[in-house]
C-alpha cells in the first residue's frame, strides 16, 4: 500500500518478563495502518545494537521512556511525509538520523519500533506475501524451546535451549501437532523422574540436572514417548550460548573448565549419541578458533548457527564466512535495528549457503511479526520457543493462518 506517513507515535508496554519496552503505531493519511512491538534478549551479545534504556530506579532501570520520546520526537519529525511503502528510504532515513555505528543514541529499540511500524503500514494484504514481494515463501521448520536452562531458568542447566525439531512431516500443520505433542510427553517424562517444576522465560521446562547431558537423554525419551521417530521425524536442537560460561579460563559446563577443543569434543561426543540437527552458539563470541575448526569437523553432520557470533550483523557475518566459522545465522531484527538491514543480511547468509533461522527473543511481546517474516523470506527455518505462553504461541497461531494461504514445508535434515 502507499501513502504518506501521517503520524508516528509510540508508547510503552510490557514484556513477557514483565520489563518495559517500546511499541509504536503508524498512521497512513490519517488512518492507523500498522503497529509493531520490540522484543528484548537476556543472553544478549556485546556486538548487538544499542537497547536504550533509561537506567535510575524506576522499573529498575529498565524503563524506555527515551526511547519512547525518541520515537514520539526525532523519529516522528523525520519520517512524516514519507512514503510509507518505501521501506529502504525511511531505514536509511533512521540509521542517517541516529548516526552512531551502534544505534547507541536514539536506541534501537525505538527505531526497529518505527521500521517495523511502518513496514505493516505499507501492506493492505497478508504481511509475509508483502514481505516475499512476488518471491518466494515458505512455512518454516520450528525449533521449539521444550527445556530451558542457562540465562533463562534459575536452574543450574548451562546449556540454554532443548529444542525439538520436527522437520520429517508433510506440512507445518503435522510437524507443530508432533513438536507440541513431544512438549507434553516431556512433561510426564519429568514428572516420572520427579523433576516437573516451573517453566523458563521462554516457556519450557526448566528443571535442575545433574550433567547437560541429561537434557538431551530426557527430551529424546519425550520424542520416543510421543512416538515418533527421532531423527528421521524430530531431530534436537540446542543453543548453548556458550557466551554465557566463557570465562578468562576457559568453558565453565558440568562443573568443570574446559578449552574450546575440549568443549568441541564434548559436542562430538553428543552428535554421536544424539539425533543433534542443529547447534547454535557452541563458543564464544569472539573465539573465531574453535568456531571455525569445529564448522570444519562436523559442519558436514550438523547445522553450526552464530547467533551471539554474528548478531545480525553485516560486519561480522562477512568474517564468519570468510572463516567457515558456521554454515547458519540466527537472524534477530533487534539485534540490528532496521528492517531493511536485517533482509540484506539475510540474504547476504542465502548468498553464502548459509541457512538462516528467523528467532524470538527471550523477551517478547505477543507481537508476531517474525511469523510473517520468515514465511516472506523464505528462511526455512524459526525459532520461537515453546508452544506454551502467549508471548511464544502468538507467533506458532500465525504460522497456523498463513498455512491457510501457503503450504510450501520442506523437509531441510
Ligand atoms: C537466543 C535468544 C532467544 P535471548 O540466545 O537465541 O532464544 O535468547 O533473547 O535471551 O538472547
Ligand atoms: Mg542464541
Amino acid at each position: 500500500m502507499s501513502g504518506a506517513i501521517s503520524d508516528l507515535s509510540a508508547r510503552m508496554i510490557l514484556d513477557s518478563r514483565g520489563n518495559p519496552t517500546v511499541e509504536v503505531d503508524c498512521y497512513v493519511d490519517g488512518v492507523l495502518r500498522g503497529r509493531a512491538a520490540v522484543p528484548s534478549g537476556a543472553s544478549t551479545g556485546s556486538y548487538e545494537a544499542v537497547e536504550l534504556r533509561d537506567g535510575g530506579s524506576d522499573w529498575a532501570g529498565k524503563g524506555v521512556a527515551s526511547a519512547v520520546a525518541h520515537v514520539n520526537g526525532e523519529i516522528h519529525d523525520i519520517l512524516v511525509g514519507m512514503e510509507v511503502s518505501d521501506q529502504e528510504g525511511i531505514d536509511t532515513a533512521l540509521v542517517a538520523l541516529d548516526g552512531t555505528p551502534n544505534k547507541g543514541r536514539l536506541g534501537a529499540n525505538a527505531m526497529l519500533g518505527a521500521s517495523m511500524a511502518c513496514l505493516r503500514a505499507s501492506s493492505s494484504g497478508p504481511l509475509w506475501a508483502h514481505i516475499a514481494s512476488g518471491g518466494s515463501s515458505s512455512l518454516p521448520v520450528p525449533q521449539m524451546n521444550i527445556l530451558n536452562g542457562g540465562a533463562h531458568a534459575a536452574s543450574n542447566v548451562d546449556i540454554q535451549e532443548f529444542m525439538v525439531v520436527p522437520h520429517g512431516f508433510d506440512g507445518f500443520q503435522e510437524a507443530l501437532r508432533a513438536g507440541v505433542e513431544t512438549y507434553h510427553a516431556l512433561r510426564s517424562v519429568l514428572k516420572e523422574e520427579g523433576l516437573l517444576g516451573g517453566v523458563g522465560d521462554e516457556g519450557g521446562f526448566a528443571p535442575d540436572l545433574p550433567r547437560n547431558e541429561d537434557g538431551l537423554r530426557l527430551v529424546l525419551g519425550a520424542i520416543e514417548r510421543a512416538g515418533y521417530a527421532p531423527g528421521e521425524q524430530i531431530s534436537i536442537a540446542l543453543d548453548c550460548a556458550a557466551q554465557e560460561f566463557c570465562h578468562e579460563d576457559g568453558y565453565h559446563i558440568d562443573g568443570k573448565v574446559l578449552s574450546g577443543s575440549q568443549l568441541g569434543d564434548l559436542y562430538s561426543s553428543w552428535l554421536d549419541n544424539y539425533p543433534i540437527a542443529s547447534l547454535e552458539d557452541a563458543f564464544g563470541e569472539d573465539d573465531w578458533v574453535s568456531w571455525s575448526e569445529f564448522t570444519a569437523r562436523e559442519g558436514h553432520r550438523v547445522q553450526v548457527v552464530g547467533d551471539d557470533l554474528y548478531v545480525t550483523n553485516p560486519t561480522r557475518l562477512a568474517k564468519g564466512i570468510s572463516k567457515g566459522s558456521s554454515n547458519a545465522i540466527l537472524i534477530k531484527l533487534n539485534q540490528i535495528g532496521t528492517v531493511s538491514e536485517t533482509l540484506r543480511v539475510i540474504e547476504m547468509a542465502r548468498s553464502a549457503g548459509f541457512a538462516t533461522v528467523i528467532s524470538h527473543r527471550s523477551g517478547e511481546t505477543s507481537d508476531d511479526i517474525i511469523a510473517d517474516f520468515a514465511v516472506g523470506t523464505d528462511a526455512g527455518q524459526i525459532k520461537t520457543g515453546a508452544p506454551a505462553r502467549s508471548d511464544r504461541t502468538s507467533k506458532y497461531n500465525q504460522l497456523l493462518r498463513i498455512a491457510e494461504q501457503c503450504d510450501v514445508f520442506t523437509n531441510l535434515f
